[in-house]
Protein backbone atom coordinates (compact mmCIF):
# COMPACT_ATOMS: atom_id res chain seq x y z
CA UNK A 1 0.00 0.00 0.00
CA UNK A 2 1.49 3.33 -0.86
CA UNK A 3 0.72 6.70 0.78
CA UNK A 4 0.39 10.29 -1.11
CA UNK A 5 1.89 12.93 1.00
CA UNK A 6 -1.88 13.47 1.68
CA UNK A 7 -2.67 10.68 3.39
CA UNK A 8 0.26 11.61 5.52
CA UNK A 9 -0.75 14.96 6.07
CA UNK A 10 -3.95 14.01 6.89
CA UNK A 11 -3.13 11.17 9.64
CA UNK A 12 -0.58 13.54 10.73
CA UNK A 13 -3.49 16.27 11.01
CA UNK A 14 -5.84 13.04 12.38
CA UNK A 15 -2.75 12.36 14.88
CA UNK A 16 -2.39 16.07 16.13
CA UNK A 17 -5.77 16.51 17.14
CA UNK A 18 -6.15 13.36 19.26
CA UNK A 19 -2.25 14.06 20.82
CA UNK A 20 -3.89 17.39 21.83
CA UNK A 21 -6.93 15.86 24.13
CA UNK A 22 -4.87 13.02 26.18
CA UNK A 23 -1.55 15.48 26.58
CA UNK A 24 -3.91 17.04 29.41
CA UNK A 25 -4.51 13.40 30.40
CA UNK A 26 -1.54 11.93 30.44
CA UNK A 27 -0.33 14.98 32.61
CA UNK A 28 -2.67 14.42 34.99
CA UNK A 29 -1.79 10.49 35.37
CA UNK A 30 2.12 10.44 35.21
CA UNK A 31 1.80 11.45 38.97
CA UNK A 32 -1.18 9.32 39.46
CA UNK A 33 -1.28 7.83 42.98
CA UNK A 34 -0.21 4.46 43.04
CA UNK A 35 -2.20 1.45 45.21
CA UNK A 36 -0.16 -1.85 45.14
CA UNK A 37 -1.62 -5.13 45.22
CA UNK A 38 1.01 -7.10 47.02
CA UNK A 39 1.65 -10.24 49.62
CA UNK A 40 2.42 -9.32 52.99
CA UNK A 41 2.55 -10.78 56.38
CA UNK A 42 0.59 -9.49 59.25
CA UNK A 43 0.37 -10.17 62.83
CA UNK A 44 -3.87 -10.92 62.74
CA UNK A 45 -4.40 -13.36 65.07
CA UNK A 46 -3.39 -12.76 68.58
CA UNK A 47 0.67 -12.27 69.34
CA UNK A 48 0.54 -16.01 70.75
CA UNK A 49 -0.42 -16.96 67.20
CA UNK A 50 2.00 -16.78 64.08
CA UNK A 51 1.44 -13.97 61.42
CA UNK A 52 -0.61 -14.24 59.10
CA UNK A 53 0.21 -14.25 55.41
CA UNK A 54 -2.03 -11.87 53.68
CA UNK A 55 -2.65 -10.04 50.21
CA UNK A 56 -3.54 -6.43 51.14
CA UNK A 57 -3.45 -2.70 48.96
CA UNK A 58 0.06 -1.10 49.60
CA UNK A 59 0.37 -4.54 51.99
CA UNK A 60 -1.67 -3.01 54.46
CA UNK A 61 -5.12 -5.10 56.57
CA UNK A 62 -7.28 -3.39 55.25
CA UNK A 63 -5.87 -1.27 52.29
CA UNK A 64 -5.09 1.92 52.76
CA UNK A 65 -8.72 4.30 53.26
CA UNK A 66 -9.76 6.65 50.27
CA UNK A 67 -11.41 9.70 51.59
CA UNK A 68 -12.66 12.32 49.05
CA UNK A 69 -15.03 15.25 48.87
CA UNK A 70 -18.25 14.32 47.53
CA UNK A 71 -17.74 14.91 44.08
CA UNK A 72 -13.97 15.04 44.40
CA UNK A 73 -12.03 12.66 41.65
CA UNK A 74 -10.67 9.42 42.72
CA UNK A 75 -7.79 8.46 40.96
CA UNK A 76 -5.38 5.46 41.40
CA UNK A 77 -2.96 3.70 39.66
CA UNK A 78 -3.37 -0.02 40.54
CA UNK A 79 -0.18 -2.02 40.34
CA UNK A 80 -0.70 -5.56 40.52
CA UNK A 81 1.85 -7.06 42.12
CA UNK A 82 0.15 -10.33 43.28
CA UNK A 83 0.63 -13.79 41.64
CA UNK A 84 -2.73 -13.80 39.88
CA UNK A 85 -4.42 -10.99 37.77
CA UNK A 86 -6.71 -8.68 39.59
CA UNK A 87 -9.06 -5.62 39.23
CA UNK A 88 -10.33 -3.20 41.42
CA UNK A 89 -14.29 -2.90 41.88
CA UNK A 90 -15.44 0.22 43.69
CA UNK A 91 -18.59 -1.02 45.71
CA UNK A 92 -21.48 1.09 46.21
CA UNK A 93 -20.01 3.86 43.66
CA UNK A 94 -22.70 4.90 41.24
CA UNK A 95 -19.58 5.76 38.33
CA UNK A 96 -19.40 4.94 34.78
CA UNK A 97 -18.75 1.47 33.83
CA UNK A 98 -15.20 1.18 32.39
CA UNK A 99 -14.17 1.98 35.94
CA UNK A 100 -16.26 -0.59 37.88
CA UNK A 101 -13.33 -3.12 37.81
CA UNK A 102 -15.43 -6.41 37.01
CA UNK A 103 -12.95 -8.65 35.24
CA UNK A 104 -14.10 -10.35 32.24
CA UNK A 105 -17.07 -8.01 32.08
CA UNK A 106 -16.11 -4.25 32.12
CA UNK A 107 -12.12 -5.05 31.89
CA UNK A 108 -9.83 -7.51 31.61
CA UNK A 109 -7.93 -8.98 34.60
CA UNK A 110 -4.35 -6.86 34.92
CA UNK A 111 -1.64 -9.48 34.76
CA UNK A 112 0.87 -9.52 37.28
CA UNK A 113 3.34 -6.73 37.38
CA UNK A 114 0.98 -5.01 35.30
CA UNK A 115 -1.22 -1.59 35.53
CA UNK A 116 -4.88 -0.19 35.42
CA UNK A 117 -5.64 3.56 35.65
CA UNK A 118 -9.04 4.02 37.65
CA UNK A 119 -10.20 7.60 37.53
CA UNK A 120 -13.84 8.82 38.01
CA UNK A 121 -15.84 11.37 40.49
CA UNK A 122 -17.29 10.17 43.26
CA UNK A 123 -21.43 11.07 43.18
CA UNK A 124 -22.34 10.21 46.24
CA UNK A 125 -21.66 11.11 50.04
CA UNK A 126 -21.39 8.31 52.27
CA UNK A 127 -19.36 4.85 53.33
CA UNK A 128 -18.11 2.67 50.08
CA UNK A 129 -15.57 -0.01 50.18
CA UNK A 130 -12.97 -1.03 47.58
CA UNK A 131 -12.06 -4.61 46.83
CA UNK A 132 -10.59 -7.25 44.10
CA UNK A 133 -12.91 -8.12 41.68
CA UNK A 134 -10.86 -11.29 40.09
CA UNK A 135 -11.41 -14.73 41.96
CA UNK A 136 -12.82 -12.54 44.11
CA UNK A 137 -13.32 -15.84 46.77
CA UNK A 138 -9.87 -16.41 47.20
CA UNK A 139 -8.66 -12.38 46.86
CA UNK A 140 -11.00 -11.02 49.18
CA UNK A 141 -10.80 -13.69 51.73
CA UNK A 142 -6.80 -12.96 51.54
CA UNK A 143 -6.95 -9.63 52.55
CA UNK A 144 -7.59 -7.41 49.12
CA UNK A 145 -10.41 -4.33 50.13
CA UNK A 146 -10.28 -1.40 51.56
CA UNK A 147 -12.71 1.93 52.57
CA UNK A 148 -14.03 4.35 50.17
CA UNK A 149 -15.52 7.00 52.58
CA UNK A 150 -16.96 10.17 50.27
CA UNK A 151 -17.68 12.79 52.74
CA UNK A 152 -20.72 14.91 52.83
CA UNK A 153 -20.07 18.54 52.05
CA UNK A 154 -20.97 19.79 55.63
CA UNK A 155 -19.29 17.69 58.10
CA UNK A 156 -21.84 15.79 60.36
CA UNK A 157 -22.51 16.87 63.66
CA UNK A 158 -20.36 13.75 65.78
CA UNK A 159 -17.45 14.52 67.55
CA UNK A 160 -15.24 11.24 66.20
CA UNK A 161 -15.94 9.09 62.51
CA UNK A 162 -14.41 6.02 62.67
CA UNK A 163 -14.26 3.23 60.20
CA UNK A 164 -15.04 -0.45 61.63
CA UNK A 165 -14.17 -3.23 58.27
CA UNK A 166 -15.68 -6.09 59.56
CA UNK A 167 -14.49 -9.79 58.53
CA UNK A 168 -14.52 -13.29 59.31
CA UNK A 169 -10.96 -15.73 58.62
CA UNK A 170 -10.16 -19.31 57.86
CA UNK A 171 -6.68 -19.87 59.93
CA UNK A 172 -5.17 -22.54 60.27
CA UNK A 173 -5.18 -22.61 64.11
CA UNK A 174 -1.07 -23.98 64.08
CA UNK A 175 0.07 -22.17 61.68
CA UNK A 176 -1.81 -19.39 61.57
CA UNK A 177 -1.83 -19.40 57.80
CA UNK A 178 -5.36 -18.87 55.59
CA UNK A 179 -7.15 -21.96 54.87
CA UNK A 180 -5.81 -22.58 50.69
CA UNK A 181 -9.31 -24.30 49.93
CA UNK A 182 -11.02 -21.12 48.77
CA UNK A 183 -12.98 -22.90 46.40
CA UNK A 184 -13.97 -25.81 48.95
CA UNK A 185 -17.37 -27.32 47.58
CA UNK A 186 -18.88 -28.10 50.90
CA UNK A 187 -18.74 -23.92 51.13
CA UNK A 188 -19.60 -23.21 48.05
CA UNK A 189 -22.54 -25.57 48.33
CA UNK A 190 -23.52 -24.62 51.76
CA UNK A 191 -23.68 -21.12 53.60
CA UNK A 192 -20.41 -19.98 51.97
CA UNK A 193 -16.95 -19.81 53.30
CA UNK A 194 -17.21 -18.73 56.92
CA UNK A 195 -14.39 -17.98 58.93
CA UNK A 196 -13.02 -19.15 62.37
CA UNK A 197 -11.20 -16.05 63.48
CA UNK A 198 -13.30 -12.88 63.46
CA UNK A 199 -11.53 -9.17 63.02
CA UNK A 200 -12.58 -5.69 62.81
CA UNK A 201 -9.78 -3.43 60.65
CA UNK A 202 -7.71 -6.96 60.36
CA UNK A 203 -7.07 -6.67 64.29
CA UNK A 204 -8.73 -8.90 66.97
CA UNK A 205 -8.99 -6.43 69.89
CA UNK A 206 -10.34 -2.75 68.50
CA UNK A 207 -10.24 -0.64 71.30
CA UNK A 208 -11.20 3.33 70.65
CA UNK A 209 -10.37 5.58 74.06
CA UNK A 210 -13.39 7.75 74.53
CA UNK A 211 -14.57 10.41 75.96
CA UNK A 212 -18.07 9.98 78.54
CA UNK A 213 -21.19 11.61 75.82
CA UNK A 214 -19.04 11.18 72.65
CA UNK A 215 -21.35 11.08 69.74
CA UNK A 216 -19.39 8.97 67.23
CA UNK A 217 -19.84 7.89 63.67
CA UNK A 218 -19.50 4.65 63.13
CA UNK A 219 -19.05 3.65 59.50
CA UNK A 220 -19.53 -0.29 59.23
CA UNK A 221 -18.52 -2.24 56.49
CA UNK A 222 -18.86 -6.22 56.13
CA UNK A 223 -16.15 -7.62 54.08
CA UNK A 224 -16.51 -11.04 55.05
CA UNK A 225 -17.04 -13.56 52.38
CA UNK A 226 -20.52 -15.13 53.58
CA UNK A 227 -20.73 -14.15 57.14
CA UNK A 228 -24.05 -12.62 57.89
CA UNK A 229 -23.30 -9.96 60.88
CA UNK A 230 -25.80 -9.77 64.11
CA UNK A 231 -24.60 -6.60 65.58
CA UNK A 232 -25.93 -5.06 68.97
CA UNK A 233 -24.62 -2.10 71.09
CA UNK A 234 -23.71 -1.63 74.94
CA UNK A 235 -22.97 1.39 76.59
CA UNK A 236 -23.52 3.38 73.07
CA UNK A 237 -27.18 4.31 71.83
CA UNK A 238 -28.25 6.24 68.39
CA UNK A 239 -29.65 6.40 65.25
CA UNK A 240 -29.07 4.55 61.84
CA UNK A 241 -28.17 7.48 59.80
CA UNK A 242 -27.75 5.52 56.39
CA UNK A 243 -27.76 2.36 54.52
CA UNK A 244 -25.19 0.91 51.82
CA UNK A 245 -24.12 4.80 51.85
CA UNK A 246 -27.20 6.18 51.13
CA UNK A 247 -28.61 8.52 53.86
CA UNK A 248 -32.04 8.12 55.18
CA UNK A 249 -34.83 10.20 54.73
CA UNK A 250 -35.33 10.35 58.83
CA UNK A 251 -32.76 8.96 61.00
CA UNK A 252 -34.01 5.97 62.52
CA UNK A 253 -33.42 4.67 66.45
CA UNK A 254 -31.02 1.30 66.27
CA UNK A 255 -32.44 -1.67 66.18
CA UNK A 256 -31.93 -4.53 68.94
CA UNK A 257 -30.13 -6.56 66.07
CA UNK A 258 -28.27 -4.58 63.17
CA UNK A 259 -27.98 -7.87 60.45
CA UNK A 260 -25.23 -7.11 58.11
CA UNK A 261 -25.14 -9.26 54.71
CA UNK A 262 -21.54 -9.62 52.84
CA UNK A 263 -20.87 -5.73 51.20
CA UNK A 264 -23.51 -4.39 53.17
CA UNK A 265 -22.82 -1.14 54.88
CA UNK A 266 -24.37 0.77 58.37
CA UNK A 267 -23.88 3.99 59.05
CA UNK A 268 -24.69 4.56 62.92
CA UNK A 269 -24.92 7.97 64.83
CA UNK A 270 -23.89 6.83 68.58
CA UNK A 271 -23.75 8.87 71.79
CA UNK A 272 -21.62 7.06 74.80
CA UNK A 273 -23.70 6.40 77.45
CA UNK A 274 -21.12 4.34 79.27
CA UNK A 275 -19.70 6.17 82.38
CA UNK A 276 -16.12 6.92 82.77
CA UNK A 277 -13.86 4.56 83.53
CA UNK A 278 -16.52 1.22 82.10
CA UNK A 279 -16.11 0.38 78.47
CA UNK A 280 -18.80 0.14 75.54
CA UNK A 281 -18.97 -2.25 72.81
CA UNK A 282 -20.32 -3.06 69.45
CA UNK A 283 -21.25 -6.31 70.04
CA UNK A 284 -21.51 -9.47 67.91
CA UNK A 285 -23.97 -11.52 68.60
CA UNK A 286 -23.80 -15.56 68.07
CA UNK A 287 -26.67 -18.21 69.25
CA UNK A 288 -27.59 -15.36 71.96
CA UNK A 289 -24.35 -15.15 73.29
CA UNK A 290 -22.19 -11.69 73.08
CA UNK A 291 -18.97 -11.13 71.88
CA UNK A 292 -17.05 -7.46 71.59
CA UNK A 293 -16.96 -6.81 67.90
CA UNK A 294 -15.19 -4.02 68.84
CA UNK A 295 -14.94 -1.68 72.24
CA UNK A 296 -15.10 1.93 73.34
CA UNK A 297 -13.10 2.41 76.49
CA UNK A 298 -14.40 5.39 78.27
CA UNK A 299 -11.72 7.57 79.55
CA UNK A 300 -12.84 11.01 80.33
CA UNK A 301 -15.84 13.30 80.49
CA UNK A 302 -16.32 14.89 77.51
CA UNK A 303 -16.94 18.86 77.96
CA UNK A 304 -20.49 19.22 79.21
CA UNK A 305 -21.65 21.68 76.54
CA UNK A 306 -21.63 18.39 74.30
CA UNK A 307 -23.26 16.40 76.12
CA UNK A 308 -27.56 15.34 75.96
CA UNK A 309 -27.59 16.32 72.27
CA UNK A 310 -30.78 15.76 70.59
CA UNK A 311 -32.05 13.69 67.62
CA UNK A 312 -29.24 13.86 64.91
CA UNK A 313 -30.51 15.80 61.73
CA UNK A 314 -30.81 13.43 58.33
CA UNK A 315 -27.80 13.48 56.45
CA UNK A 316 -28.29 15.56 53.15
CA UNK A 317 -29.54 13.31 50.58
CA UNK A 318 -27.62 12.23 47.36
CA UNK A 319 -28.41 12.87 43.92
CA UNK A 320 -30.89 10.52 42.06
CA UNK A 321 -32.26 8.73 45.01
CA UNK A 322 -35.84 8.56 43.38
CA UNK A 323 -37.19 5.49 41.92
CA UNK A 324 -40.59 6.77 40.09
CA UNK A 325 -42.55 4.87 37.50
CA UNK A 326 -43.29 2.21 39.75
CA UNK A 327 -46.99 1.28 38.05
CA UNK A 328 -45.29 1.46 34.18
CA UNK A 329 -41.71 -0.48 35.05
CA UNK A 330 -40.21 -3.25 33.14
CA UNK A 331 -41.04 -6.96 35.15
CA UNK A 332 -37.72 -8.96 36.02
CA UNK A 333 -38.29 -12.04 37.25
CA UNK A 334 -35.17 -13.95 39.05
CA UNK A 335 -35.66 -17.55 40.65
CA UNK A 336 -32.73 -18.76 42.44
CA UNK A 337 -32.33 -22.35 42.80
CA UNK A 338 -29.73 -25.21 43.83
CA UNK A 339 -27.39 -25.29 46.79
CA UNK A 340 -26.90 -28.09 49.05
CA UNK A 341 -30.89 -29.46 50.52
CA UNK A 342 -31.37 -27.39 47.13
CA UNK A 343 -34.04 -28.80 44.48
CA UNK A 344 -32.02 -27.87 41.71
CA UNK A 345 -31.86 -30.92 38.93
CA UNK A 346 -30.87 -29.55 36.27
CA UNK A 347 -29.48 -26.50 34.75
CA UNK A 348 -27.36 -24.79 32.14
CA UNK A 349 -23.63 -24.19 31.79
CA UNK A 350 -21.55 -22.47 28.89
CA UNK A 351 -24.77 -23.08 26.90
CA UNK A 352 -25.11 -27.23 27.63
CA UNK A 353 -27.96 -28.53 29.98
CA UNK A 354 -25.97 -30.72 32.55
CA UNK A 355 -27.91 -32.63 35.52
CA UNK A 356 -26.75 -31.95 39.20
CA UNK A 357 -24.35 -34.81 39.44
CA UNK A 358 -22.62 -32.76 36.04
CA UNK A 359 -23.06 -30.01 38.14
CA UNK A 360 -21.57 -30.81 40.78
CA UNK A 361 -18.56 -32.21 39.11
CA UNK A 362 -17.60 -28.81 37.82
CA UNK A 363 -17.97 -27.56 41.12
CA UNK A 364 -20.93 -25.15 40.44
CA UNK A 365 -24.06 -25.42 43.04
CA UNK A 366 -26.51 -22.53 41.53
CA UNK A 367 -29.02 -20.88 38.98
CA UNK A 368 -31.06 -18.15 38.47
CA UNK A 369 -33.64 -18.61 35.74
CA UNK A 370 -32.35 -22.39 35.00
CA UNK A 371 -28.46 -20.97 34.31
CA UNK A 372 -25.41 -21.07 36.15
CA UNK A 373 -22.75 -18.20 36.01
CA UNK A 374 -22.33 -15.95 33.20
CA UNK A 375 -23.68 -15.77 29.96
CA UNK A 376 -23.13 -13.52 26.83
CA UNK A 377 -27.14 -12.27 27.06
CA UNK A 378 -27.76 -10.65 29.85
CA UNK A 379 -30.51 -10.97 32.25
CA UNK A 380 -32.57 -7.46 30.93
CA UNK A 381 -31.69 -5.03 28.41
CA UNK A 382 -33.14 -1.88 30.09
CA UNK A 383 -33.10 1.12 28.31
CA UNK A 384 -31.23 4.62 29.87
CA UNK A 385 -33.79 5.85 32.18
CA UNK A 386 -36.17 3.19 32.18
CA UNK A 387 -37.20 1.88 35.70
CA UNK A 388 -36.92 -2.00 36.31
CA UNK A 389 -38.91 -4.30 39.01
CA UNK A 390 -37.08 -6.99 39.80
CA UNK A 391 -38.99 -9.79 42.19
CA UNK A 392 -36.51 -12.03 43.30
CA UNK A 393 -37.23 -15.73 44.32
CA UNK A 394 -34.56 -17.30 46.84
CA UNK A 395 -36.01 -21.11 46.02
CA UNK A 396 -33.36 -21.94 48.70
CA UNK A 397 -32.73 -22.82 51.89
CA UNK A 398 -29.64 -20.12 52.23
CA UNK A 399 -29.78 -16.67 52.83
CA UNK A 400 -28.03 -14.92 49.95
CA UNK A 401 -26.58 -10.93 49.50
CA UNK A 402 -27.36 -9.99 46.14
CA UNK A 403 -25.12 -6.74 44.91
CA UNK A 404 -26.32 -4.78 41.89
CA UNK A 405 -23.39 -3.01 40.46
CA UNK A 406 -23.73 1.18 39.16
CA UNK A 407 -26.89 1.27 40.44
CA UNK A 408 -28.98 1.10 44.08
CA UNK A 409 -32.18 -0.19 43.97
CA UNK A 410 -35.62 0.18 47.04
CA UNK A 411 -37.50 -2.74 47.94
CA UNK A 412 -40.73 -2.58 47.34
CA UNK A 413 -42.18 -4.18 50.45
CA UNK A 414 -45.78 -7.05 50.09
CA UNK A 415 -47.76 -3.42 51.55
CA UNK A 416 -46.31 -1.26 48.76
CA UNK A 417 -43.96 0.39 50.92
CA UNK A 418 -41.09 1.42 49.28
CA UNK A 419 -37.93 0.68 50.98
CA UNK A 420 -34.07 2.54 51.64
CA UNK A 421 -32.24 2.86 48.60
CA UNK A 422 -29.65 0.13 49.23
CA UNK A 423 -26.86 -1.70 46.61
CA UNK A 424 -26.96 -4.87 48.50
CA UNK A 425 -30.08 -7.09 49.95
CA UNK A 426 -30.22 -9.90 52.16
CA UNK A 427 -32.75 -12.73 51.53
CA UNK A 428 -33.77 -15.25 53.33
CA UNK A 429 -34.15 -19.35 52.31
CA UNK A 430 -37.39 -19.50 50.59
CA UNK A 431 -38.27 -15.67 50.42
CA UNK A 432 -39.60 -13.57 47.70
CA UNK A 433 -38.73 -9.79 47.49
CA UNK A 434 -39.02 -7.68 44.89
CA UNK A 435 -36.52 -4.32 44.42
CA UNK A 436 -37.15 -1.19 41.90
CA UNK A 437 -34.42 0.86 40.25
CA UNK A 438 -33.63 3.52 37.45
CA UNK A 439 -31.42 2.18 34.97
CA UNK A 440 -29.89 5.41 34.32
CA UNK A 441 -26.18 4.03 34.57
CA UNK A 442 -25.25 3.41 30.80
CA UNK A 443 -23.29 0.11 30.45
CA UNK A 444 -22.85 -3.77 31.81
CA UNK A 445 -23.45 -4.08 35.16
CA UNK A 446 -22.95 -7.38 37.52
CA UNK A 447 -25.71 -8.66 39.54
CA UNK A 448 -24.49 -11.32 41.71
CA UNK A 449 -24.74 -12.85 44.72
CA UNK A 450 -21.80 -11.18 47.60
CA UNK A 451 -21.49 -14.45 49.30
CA UNK A 452 -18.59 -14.99 47.25
CA UNK A 453 -18.18 -18.61 47.05
CA UNK A 454 -22.11 -18.73 45.47
CA UNK A 455 -21.06 -16.15 43.07
CA UNK A 456 -17.92 -18.48 41.82
CA UNK A 457 -20.26 -21.58 41.76
CA UNK A 458 -23.19 -20.15 39.54
CA UNK A 459 -24.95 -17.01 41.27
CA UNK A 460 -23.58 -14.24 38.93
CA UNK A 461 -25.82 -12.17 36.30
CA UNK A 462 -25.81 -9.31 34.65
CA UNK A 463 -27.51 -5.99 33.33
CA UNK A 464 -27.23 -4.35 30.52
CA UNK A 465 -28.15 -0.51 30.19
CA UNK A 466 -28.55 1.06 26.79
CU1 LIG B 1 -25.53 -16.55 48.02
Amino acid sequence: MTQTRRDVLQMGAAFGVAAMVPTIGRAQTADMQRIVARPASVQLAPPEYPKTDIWGYDGKLPGPEIRVPQGGPVARRFVNELPQASSMHWHGLRIENAMDGVAGLTQEAVPTGETFDYEFVAPDAGTYWYHAHNRSTEQVARGLYGALIVEEPTPADVDRDEVLILDDWLLDPETGQLDPDFDAPHNSSHAGRRGNFIATNGSFDTTWEVPANTRLRLRLINAANARVFQLGLSGLEGWVMALDGMPLETPEPIPEMILMAPGQRVDLFVDVTAPMGETAHLVRIEEDQGYSQAAFSVVDALDSSKEQRGAPVPLPPNPNMDVPNLETARRITLDMEGGAMGRLETAVLDGERMDFRELVAANQFWSFNGVVGMTQTPLASLARGETARMRIANNTVFPHAMHLHGMHFREIAEDGTIGPLRDTLLIFGDESREIAFVADNPGKWLFHCHMLSHAASGMMTWIEVA
